[in-house]
């Protein structure tokens, strides 16, 4: 088993900094020591952290890689999705397999099975997406979380006539939740609301991909979040996690009820954190189609003051963790569908390998602390969604998913040879963050170094995952 000292650096957790050596062994984290006190330990390799930091590898658990969407497919399969996902310090994602309308919730993730296995660079798990709330699927909720170790589940608000689940489903499914403990992840946007306005929209030939923002209005997110509270309280408390958070009305809605005591959480994605309708959707001609996802990217010419308010959401943690919703589509052949017609453009945008940088940048600009930055982003996904402390932590016994931060460097986000993903084009291009990857491993192995990935194909296991750790 290999012997990993890495020295000098200053190790992030949850609550706060310390300088410690940390000692890898094997797939795991061995020793934490004062510095220098691990000078005398064997080692097979030493990495010299000095003026970094040291902080748990990445959890993204929002991810779509390979979904079926919009008359294509996402267009990083697990394989280059990971790879992407380790050069930017991410170390483990949950991604969501699909049960289709009429298909059988089990088939649905034997499916999703076979693409991962064998192909993924770093750990990976899966929640599963409810297409079809029937008695066969409420009984499979059960099986999951019992036997095959995927204790959350997102329904659709949205969506109507593709993965759009209506109130009677949805408190179905919540009750279930209720019962065996799993985690209803929501995405809060009212479909069928949405759907007249596009087809109103389309109607007066305002076919630009900026009428994709403008006929999702955020109080049609806070509608769909306060309806999902509601049922969720009716359900008996069940545990509910809206999922890509963009508005100030669902965050307040979100607030409420955390003030009550209630199971509700949110998470946000760099892209509402940073981005403008204007600068994005309303780009002239089709170029637009790039930031076309849902929620959509909202406008700072709002009543409400979107960004502001989810950052102040994540500092107070009424949002408790920031994932990409990573769903990558290329303008040619994929994005193309929409020229014309909005709704024909495949809503998702890619980012899975920019997220720990991005944020990180929260942390220059004063956002969020440091401390906060590793929560966010690793500590409390791991605890969420039932992987901690095996995850989310720099501490003996865990994984040793470990990312080594230079904190003096700058990342430049990218096409050119700069980026990893299977796109075109970048979301985030010419964006500058301060702060860079230095090194990343994954269970004790080197993944990443010197911006290039040592890993290999097949690296990354199944995680098998408890119930949420939020709960008492
Ligand atoms: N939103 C997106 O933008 N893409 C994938 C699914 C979703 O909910
Ligand atoms: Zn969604
Ligand atoms: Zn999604």
């Amino acid at each position: 088993m290999t012997r990993i000292l890495i020295t000098g650096g200053t190790v992030i957790g949850p609550s706060g900094a310390t300088a410690n050596d940390v000692l890898v062994d094997g797939e795991t984290i061995a020793a934490l020591y004062a510095p220098g006190q691990g000078a005398g330990v064997a080692v097979d390799r030493t990495i010299e952290a000095s003026r970094k930091y040291v902080i748990p590898g990445g959890i993204d658990v929002h991810t779509h890689m390979e979904l079926p969407f919009g008359g294509t497919f996402a267009s990083d399969t697990f394989e280059t999705g990971t790879v992407a996902a380790a050069h930017g310090g991410t170390t483990t994602i949950l991604d969501f397999a699909v049960q289709r309308s009429g298909e059988v919730v089990q088939d649905g993730l034997a499916a999703w099975h076979a693409k991962a296995d064998g192909n993924c660079a770093i750990d990976y798990g899966f929640h599963m997406i409810l297409g079809d709330i029937n008695e066969d699927s409420l009984k499979a909720m059960d099986y999951l979380v019992d036997n095959e170790g995927i204790t959350s589940f997102k329904l659709f608000m949205a969506y109507p006539g593709v993965f759009y689940s209506d109130d009677v489903q949805i408190l179905r499914a919540m009750q279930r939740a209720s019962d065996n403990g799993a985690v209803i992840m929501m995405h809060a946007e009212n479909g069928i609301a949405i759907d007249v306005l596009v087809q109103q929209a389309l109607a007066r030939g305002e076919t630009d991909p900026k009428y994709h923002g403008l006929t999702r209005p955020s109080v049609l997110e806070g509608e769909a979040t306060n309806r999902a509270i509601v049922l969720a309280g009716v359900a008996g408390n069940c545990p509910l996690y809206i999922v890509h958070m963009s508005a100030s009305e669902a965050l307040e809605a979100v607030a409420e009820a955390r003030h009550e005591g209630r199971n509700v959480f949110a998470e946000t994605c760099p892209q509402y954190l940073y981005l403008t309708l204007e600068e994005t959707l309303a780009k002239p001609g089709f170029e637009g189609a790039k930031w076309v996802c849902s929620p959509p990217i909202r406008s700072p010419h709002d009543e409400h003051h979107h960004q502001a308010d989810l950052w102040r959401g994540l500092r107070m943690n009424d949002i408790a963790i920031v994932s990409t919703d990573h769903c990558p589509f290329c303008m040619k052949d994929q994005k193309e569908l929409g020229i014309g017609d909005f709704s024909k453009i495949p809503n998702g945008m890619g980012g899975v390998e920019h997220r720990m940088e991005l944020l990180y940048q929260g942390v220059v600009n004063g956002e969020i602390s440091l401390a906060r930055w590793v929560e966010t982003c690793s500590t409390t996904p791991a605890r969420m969604f039932g992987m901690y402390p095996k995850k989310g932590i720099i501490a003996p016994g865990s994984d040793a998913d470990v990312v080594v931060w230079d904190p003096t460097k700058q990342t430049h986000i990218g096409i050119n040879g700069k980026h990893h993903m299977n796109m075109d084009h970048s979301s985030w291009e010419g964006y500058v963050i301060d702060g860079k990857v230095d090194t990343v491993l994954s269970r004790g192995t080197v993944v990443i170094e010197r911006d290039t990935y040592v890993g290999r194909k097949g690296w990354g296991r199944f995680v098998r995952r408890g119930l949420c750790q939020y709960l008492v």
